[in-house]
Order: C-alpha cells, then sequence, then structure tokens
C-alpha cells in the first residue's frame, strides 16, 4: 500500500497525515516481536509464491482461495505436518510458529500449486525443524 493508492480525501494535508502515520506503524509493527502477517491469493497458484518473514518471530499466513476448482481445495505444509482446507471465497489464518532461518514449502495436495515459506532470507539452509505444532483459525 501506498500513498498513491489512498482513495482522495477532502483535503491534502489531511491524506499526507493520515498515510505518513500509516507508514510510522507499519514500520514499528516490522521491528516488533508479534506475528507477521502475510495474505496469500490462490488463484491458478499461490500469489505470491514466495513469502518472504522474518526469524524468530510467530507467523500469520492468510490465504484468501478465489476460486473453486478441486485442485486448490488443501494447502499441505510438510515440514508442519499439517494440511488445512480452504474453502472458496473465505479466509483462512494458518498460525505457525517462530522459526530458524530456512525455507518451507505448501503446496496443493497433488503438488501442482507450489510456495515457499521463507525464513529469514534467501540463501538460508533449511532448518532443522523441532517440529513445530500449527494452530489453525478460521475466519470469515
Ligand atoms: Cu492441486
Amino acid at each position: 500500500m501506498s500513498l498513491t493508492n489512498r482513495s482522495p480525501m477532502a483535503s491534502d494535508w489531511i491524506a499526507v497525515g493520515a498515510g505518513l502515520a500509516l507508514v510510522r506503524r507499519r514500520r514499528h509493527a516490522d521491528h516488533g516481536t508479534g506475528p507477521q502477517v502475510r495474505r496469500i491469493r490462490v488463484k491458478g497458484g499461490y500469489q505470491p509464491a514466495e513469502v518472504h518473514v522474518a526469524a524468530g518471530r510467530p507467523v500469520r499466513l492468510i490465504f484468501c482461495r478465489e476460486e473453486t476448482i478441486r485442485c486448490s481445495e488443501h494447502v499441505v505444509f510438510p515440514d508442519y505436518g499439517i494440511s488445512i482446507t480452504l474453502p472458496p471465497f473465505e479466509h483462512v489464518l494458518v498460525e505457525l510458529p517462530a522459526g530458524e532461518p530456512g525455507e518451507h514449502a505448501f503446496t496443493c495436495e497433488m503438488q501442482v500449486l507450489r510456495g515457499t515459506l521463507v525464513i529469514g532470507g534467501r540463501r538460508a539452509q533449511p532448518a532443522a525443524s523441532s517440529n513445530p505444532q500449527a494452530l489453525l483459525t478460521r475466519t470469515s
């Protein structure tokens, strides 16, 4: 989201002020220790297919499946041992624990659709994960 995407407001002054406040709040959150939220659109693939998060902080992935074809009905995280049903046109929240630097694949059941959760930088070695527990919540 950028200033240019904001809808026009009555006064330019107000628009600029609100934009700065938004940016500041966002930057603050990125430096915190709370969960990192990433949205993934599911439509003919995962968008984005590569999701980047920092190490050492919990991760919240919100999947929005915008199609009804069966291929994308489930998303599987082999490293976390979870398979999640994605009802069409709903938001499904997947909470993952804070992780070590590494990469974790997520795919559809047939492994046609593929995505990667990249924790803590691109070229990190896959983490020797200690079988983290994942928590699933469905929102709508
Ligand atoms: Cu599939």
